[in-house]
């Protein structure tokens, strides 16, 4: 029985959702904001997660490093550690930190780190490490764009505009409730993505506004494999095109609307630019092929019926045209970006409430919200003086390939010489594609450091790993720019082990490198938040707001935000006056062909968009498209052994769905082990069998972590499920060379070996230096 039957419950907060927590008896109690009418369930991982044998205690230097010192080694990930107390390993990476930089200056440190971290705005890792890089070197190799959105944000300003604008200041959930007549979805729009929002969320809506479109007769339609990446309460019908043939289908869409005389010429000729060079292609005149539906038919496996009455479906009515992040997650995802718009645009539909181009509405909390009318804490990341970066998906082509050349967004750029590697809040071993190259790619360098709070195979490449604080062990604020909560995130428990927050740590450093003035600016983190939340507070009383002080905000726990009026954005001023309000592209208008694009002369990204025949199709020795999302019951790889994340699992594997005729097949019954390979890798999963896939299709997401049987082999089984071992490490084109690990193909049969245990959650050998 309890000894304390009312624990305090102290709020806090979470990329996917806003809680309250409090220990009671050394367990660890989770509720959900009492405001959020549709809880997302991955809290559920933090009980077990917070003391778990997976938490790393002390810091540690692998011995092979300690041994023979800086350089390349490819025991990284199968060496043992040594347990270092702070003082020492603090000592000895300040020393190793100076040795590069005096050296071979701060063009060889790469601290592009990339990775979600956690929800607060103070520790927030990426700014942490940024700001010390910058502190300490004057700069650091660093890293642009996102493996979320790498081929989107960066056709979107040449061709639509600001990508900010189109993903968070355009169509709200609140208009597709009240506005929208049809909703077409190209890729759906999935809760598990929507449930999750960087910097916390406190309702989540999305849900909730598709059940009350749907009962005022809005109509859902999702394109894509899988059934279940529009819920249930939309009512959707479902299309279930191949994978990667979208924009093949938009363009036999658009082609049937031309054909019968059904778009909206007067939107085109008014709002647009190079309509006449991109309707030479679509009909064909350019190059024989009319993109019509019986073209569309063969790419995409939707019947060319089907697809001619869907056209004419969206005529005359308040259309929403979505496409989800996934879609340019993949080779040449450029093209279903930019044909969305175009969809959307021979629609006339662009800039109307409720209806034109939501591209990504549901990939992220924050996406079809309002936002905030005052501006949140934000921790500056000083100045990078060194300049030098990479598109973030090609880290392993820089380590593997120094001094080569390389194109992106309309340059030739060269990958700088590596020799430091700097990583906190992020986990290269689960967001990377093909992690067997990644794994020569780390054996490069001459040295891997770390921040983590639990052995991720990340942390187990690292040569120096310092253990991290979770965010339940730390106060913190919590805010998004388009969440009207913003929370005090109160201490829950006292760190792990000897974790320290990154910013003690990155403090300690500066100290020893003489440039703890710049970094800390003399501030503890408690004043540290205080600081950054008078920028809110200055903000609400000039605007005549009702505004805390800081002491009174901790102590109420959160501050609702007034938020700016839903009007649509700049898309619908540029809508009632494009003169006035003209969108950020070199003409002012939506570019259905680009000037800009065009001139870099890029075989894989012409001028307009266009059906690029993808390489990596399905063969007799992979026959199966594999498609790599989003898990439900984690984020990314956060908290994989947590308690929520470890239910969803079959004999402990990640479970990868197959169509009943695939499984068959191959004498697949639900629930068995299966091994998916190619010719990159291989891992186990367990079959679940569904109609809910398309067939030809299987589906394992992202986030088991990466379990190598034999990490001494080439090319090692992975146990646990984690599918970047068989996607493809190439950029979507020579635009924007964004990460492509949405898709790929292989072969998948039953597993009768015996079942290899998982280790992932092991802590790995470690002994004290004789
Ligand atoms: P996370 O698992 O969120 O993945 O990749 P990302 O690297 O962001 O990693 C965050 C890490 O930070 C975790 O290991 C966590 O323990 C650690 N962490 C949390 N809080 C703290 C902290 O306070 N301090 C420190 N030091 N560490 C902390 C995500 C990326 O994966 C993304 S955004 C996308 S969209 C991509 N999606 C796909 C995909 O669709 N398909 C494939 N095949 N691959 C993908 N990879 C990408």
């Amino acid at each position: 029985m309890s000894t304390d039957p009312a624990p305090p419950f102290r709020p806090h907060s979470s990329h996917w959702g806003v809680f309250s927590a409090a220990m009671r008896d050394g367990e660890l109690l989770v509720r959900p904001h009492p405001g959020d009418p549709d809880p997302n369930g991955i809290i559920d991982n933090f009980p077990a997660a917070l003391r778990h044998p997976a938490r790393i205690a002390q810091p540690m230097v692998r011995r092979g490093w300690l041994e023979r010192g800086p350089g390349p080694d490819d025991r990284r990930g199968r060496d043992e550690f040594v347990p270092m107390e702070w003082n020492a390993v603090l000592d000895l990476l300040a020393g190793e930190l100076r040795r590069v930089g005096m050296r071979h200056g701060a063009g060889a440190v790469f601290g592009g780190s990339y990775g979600w971290s956690s929800a607060g705005r103070f520790h927030h890792a990426q700014s942490q490490i940024h700001r010390f890089l910058n502190a300490a070197f004057g700069g650091y190799v660093a890293s642009v764009n996102s493996y979320s959105s790498g081929a989107a944000s960066v056709i979107v300003p040449h061709v639509l505009g600001n990508y900010e604008d189109l993903t968070k200041n355009n169509v709200t959930w609140d208009q597709v409730a009240q506005h929208s007549e049809v909703v077409l979805a190209f890729g759906g729009m999935a809760l598990r993505n929507a449930m999750v929002a960087g910097g916390g969320i406190s309702e989540h809506v999305e849900r909730g506004a598709m059940e009350t479109a749907r009962a005022r007769g809005c109509e859902f339609i999702l394109v894509g494999p899988l059934r279940g990446d529009l819920p249930e309460e939309s009512g959707a019908e479902w299309i279930p095109g191949i994978p990667g043939t979208d924009t093949a289908l938009m363009l036999a869409l658009v082609h049937t609307l031309v054909a019968e005389g059904r778009h909206d010429q007067a939107f085109l000729d008014r709002y647009t630019v190079g309509w006449p060079v991109f309707a030479r292609y679509l009909l064909g005149e350019a190059d024989g092929q009319p993109k019509d539906a019986d073209w569309a038919a063969r790419i995409t496996g939707v019947p060319a019926e089907q697809i001619r009455a869907l056209a004419r479906r969206l005529q005359g009515r308040r259309v929403l045209i979505t496409v989800a992040h996934a879609l340019q997650r993949a080779e040449h995802g450029e093209q279903p970006v930019w044909m969305g718009a175009v969809l959307a645009a021979v629609l006339g539909q662009i800039g109307l409430p409720g209806g034109g181009y939501g591209y990504a509405l549901g990939a992220i909390g924050y996406y079809g919200r309002r936002a905030n009318a005052v501006p949140g804490p934000t921790l500056s990341q000083g100045r990078n003086r060194h300049g030098n970066f990479i598109p973030v998906a090609r880290i392993a082509d820089m380590l593997l390939n120094p001094g080569t050349e390389y194109r992106y967004n309309g340059q030739t750029r060269r990958y700088p010489e590596i020799r430091l590697v700097y990583w906190a809040g992020g986990n290269p071993f689960h967001h990377h594609q093909d992690l067997n190259r990644l794994r020569q790619a780390f054996a490069r360098v001459d040295t891997l450091v770390v921040h983590e709070l639990a052995w991720t195979a990340t942390a187990r490449h690292a040569d120096i790993i310092l253990p991290a604080t979770m965010t339940l062990e730390r106060e913190d604020i919590g805010y998004s720019s388009h969440d009207p909560l913003m929370v005090a995130m109160h201490r829950i428990v006292e760190p792990f082990g000897e974790a320290r927050d990154d910013y003690d740590i990155f403090a300690e450093l500066s100290r020893r490198l003489r440039v703890d003035e710049v970094f800390t600016e003399g501030r503890s983190s408690r004043e540290w938040l205080r600081h950054l939340y008078a920028r809110t507070e200055e903000a609400l009383r000039a605007q005549g707001a009702p505004a805390l002080d800081f002491d009174a905000f901790w102590e109420a726990g959160s501050l609702r935000l007034p938020q700016a009026p839903d009007d649509g954005g700049p898309w619908r001023a540029f809508r009632e006056d494009p003169d006035a309000n003209p969108l950020p592209t070199p003409s002012g208008k939506i570019e259905i062909f680009s000037e800009t694009v065009a001139g870099f002369g890029e075989a894989s990204c012409p001028g307009h968009p266009a059906w690029l025949p993808p390489e990596d199709v399905p063969a007799p020795a992979t026959p199966l498209q594999l498609i790599a999302n989003q898990p439900a019951t984690r984020l990314h790889s956060q908290l994989d052994f947590g308690g929520h994340s470890a239910a969803a699992k079959h004999r402990g594997r990640e479970v990868a769905m197959l169509h009943p005729a695939d499984a068959e097949a191959r004498g697949i019954a639900d629930g068995d082990i299966i091994r998916l390979f190619n010719a990159r890798g291989a891992c186990l999963a367990a079959a679940r069998v569904s109609p809910d896939i398309r067939p030809g299709v299987v589906q394992l997401p992202t986030g088991a972590w990466y379990d190598p049987e034999n990490p001494e082999e080439d090319r090692p089984l992975c146990v646990h499920g984690n599918p970047n071992v068989l996607t493809r490490d190439v950029g979507t084109s020579a635009l924007a060379q964004g990460c492509t690990g949405q898709l790929t193909v292989v072969e998948v049969e039953r597993f009768t070996g015996n079942l290899p245990p998982i280790r992932a959650f092991e802590p790995p050998s470690a002994k004290p230096e004789a």
